[in-house]
């Protein structure tokens, strides 16, 4: 029973048990100063986003396998273990040989600091939490080992000679209190860390909820509004997709695994590279400005002929040009490398964004706020370009470049280095693969060729003529266009293949080809039954 005892409050274990409360503390300290510092800097999150950008694709599909939707909580507590176990290995260290056990402590606490400080969006100061985090941890290791050590001094008490026993019942006594001593510090020190931890998330929480800060968010009016859209933008044909794409339907293209959280506070976006004068834009900045407002229709180079991975929304934003009026590009910049907080970057040709068209860094989407996903609180829309080169969400640095100097994250996987929309039409009523009765069917769709415009849609049922289509009014070049037909439809199998011209007079090509590396292209064709 005493051995027992003894194995469970002896000084090793103590000193373990001292270990895994400093390391609580350190991850407390952390946690609670951390609220006041960027979300993503916390040394748990850190470590953890760290840990799964290390994991081989193999074990992550193990743990999504085994754990689903848990894999983040499996990963939490798989990571408090470890930590664990390390702790009890760094006190009974530091029991033994404290120095051993402070470099330990440092050590931990470097590797820390280095996942925080290397998370995207993460600067130096940002260390700040887990290196008083481990400065605390510290301390509280050499209180706690302090108690442990008196433990070490008497020897076993059944073998102390005789003439000792009185120096020896004091000593036990002394043992005693320091034992009590001990388990009253570490108990009370653990709950103290609880509640800091606890308070600090809360805390943080209340501090950095971003999405709640978005909607709380007022946009101010534009100095420039929008055109009016004019009357008769829609197709008449039920089911065509509004011309006006609801924020929620908008499509949805990024590589971003979990969606960045940005406190307007904390935005900035610099601007550098081959300029005159670099320029710092805070998002106060961009609110006070002579802001515009725009119809553009974003458009995904990867979107398959007749897909949908395209959108229209009104934004709002400062245009391009005018920051860039301010930094003054140096002669032989060509191009803008536009970086969003995640490492995402598009390449964007200079004289786009300097030509006079709606380049803008957007803070408003149809009359909100950018949604989280939709680059929140400031994103890049450029008229005329694919979203690859030119859409960057969450941005946070413009640095003016050369082509022939930097490449942007497609290009380094493959995909062009510019990206011009190609002229697409498709149908979207009726469906591919629908029944439809015999007689007057309602055909309809939309088609885009953005900053050219389009001038004229047609269809070919079968492998009859070409005929036109009647044009929805056009809001503008940069945006969408839609049309419909009213076929007289004869029973049996039928297809409908579309084209457009675009506002230059030059027809869409028939050649087909893959999104990679610049865009699809060719018609769409789709089968109907008439029955
Ligand atoms: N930060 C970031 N921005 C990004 C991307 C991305 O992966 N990360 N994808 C781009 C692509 S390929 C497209 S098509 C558009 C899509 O914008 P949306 O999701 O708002 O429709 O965002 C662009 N901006
Ligand atoms: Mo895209």
């Amino acid at each position: 029973m005493t051995k027992l005892r003894n194995r469970i409050t002896g000084p090793t274990a103590m000193a373990a048990l001292a270990g895994v409360v400093a390391a609580a503390v350190v991850l407390a300290v952390a946690e609670l100063i951390g609220a006041f510092f960027t979300a993503r800097a916390t040394p748990l999150f850190a470590l953890g986003s760290t840990f799964i950008d290390f994991t081989p694709p193999k074990l992550k599909d193990f743990a999504v396998a085994t754990f689903g939707t848990n894999d983040k909580a499996a990963l939490f507590v798989g990571m408090g273990l470890t930590i664990a176990i390390l702790a009890c290995v760094l006190g009974v260290v530091a029991y033994r040989k404290w120095a051993l056990g402070v470099l330990g402590v440092l050590f931990m606490g470097a590797v820390i600091v280095a996942c925080v400080v290397t998370r995207a969006g993460v600067s130096a100061v940002d260390a700040i939490p887990s290196v008083l985090g481990t400065i605390a941890g510290l301390v509280v290791l050499r209180v706690l080992m302090a108690s442990v050590w008196r433990l070490k001094e008497p020897k076993p008490w059944p073998e102390a000679p005789a003439d000792q026993a009185a120096d020896d019942d004091a000593r036990r006594q002394g043992a005693g209190t320091s034992r009590r001593g001990f388990f009253t510090a570490a108990g009370i020190t653990a709950v103290a860390a609880g509640v800091a931890a606890t308070g600090g998330r809360l805390l943080g929480a209340a501090r950095n909820n971003v999405a709640k800060a978005r909607e709380a968010l007022s946009l101010p009016a534009p100095a420039k509004a929008a055109a009016a859209v004019p009357a008769g933008v829609q197709s008449p044909v039920p089911g065509v997709t509004p011309w006006l794409t609801p924020n929620n339907d908008f499509y949805r293209i990024d590589t971003a695994l979990s969606v960045p959280e940005i406190n307007v506070d904390d935005w900035e976006l610099r601007v550098h590279g081959l300029v005159e004068q670099e320029v710092t834009l805070r998002f106060k900045d961009l609110l006070d400005a002579q802001l515009i407002e725009s119809h553009v229709t974003l458009t995904c180079v990867s979107n398959p002929v007749g897909g949908n991975l395209a959108g229209n929304a009104k934004w709002l934003g400062l245009p391009i040009r005018e920051v860039l009026a301010r930094a003054r590009p140096k002669d032989g910049a060509d191009m803008v490398l536009s970086t969003s907080i995640d490492g995402f970057s598009a390449s964007t040709p200079l004289e786009v964004l300097q030509d006079g068209r709606d380049a803008m860094l957007a803070i408003g989407m149809n009359g909100e706020p950018l949604p989280l996903e939709h680059g929140y609180p400031v994103r890049m829309v450029v008229p005329g370009l694919y979203g690859f080169v030119s859409a960057t969400k969450w941005v946070v640095d413009l640095e003016v470049t050369r082509f022939a100097d930097n490449k942007a994250y497609w290009t380094n996987r493959g995909w062009s280095e510019r990206g011009p929309i190609k002229t697409m039409a498709r149908v979207e009523v009726p469906k591919s693969f629908a029944k439809v009765p015999a007689g007057k069917v309602a055909v309809g769709g939309t088609a885009w060729a953005q900053t050219r415009g389009i001038a004229k849609v047609e269809i070919q049922i079968d492998n009859g003529d070409w005929v036109e289509t009647t044009l929805s009014t056009e809001a503008s070049t940069v945006t969408w266009r839609q049309w419909s037909y009213e076929w007289d439809a004869t029973p049996g199998p039928h297809y409908i293949k579309v084209r457009a011209t675009d506002g230059t007079g030059e027809v869409q090509t028939d050649k087909r080809a893959d999104p990679v590396p610049d865009g699809a292209s060719g018609w769409q064709s789709v089968m109907v039954t008439v029955q």
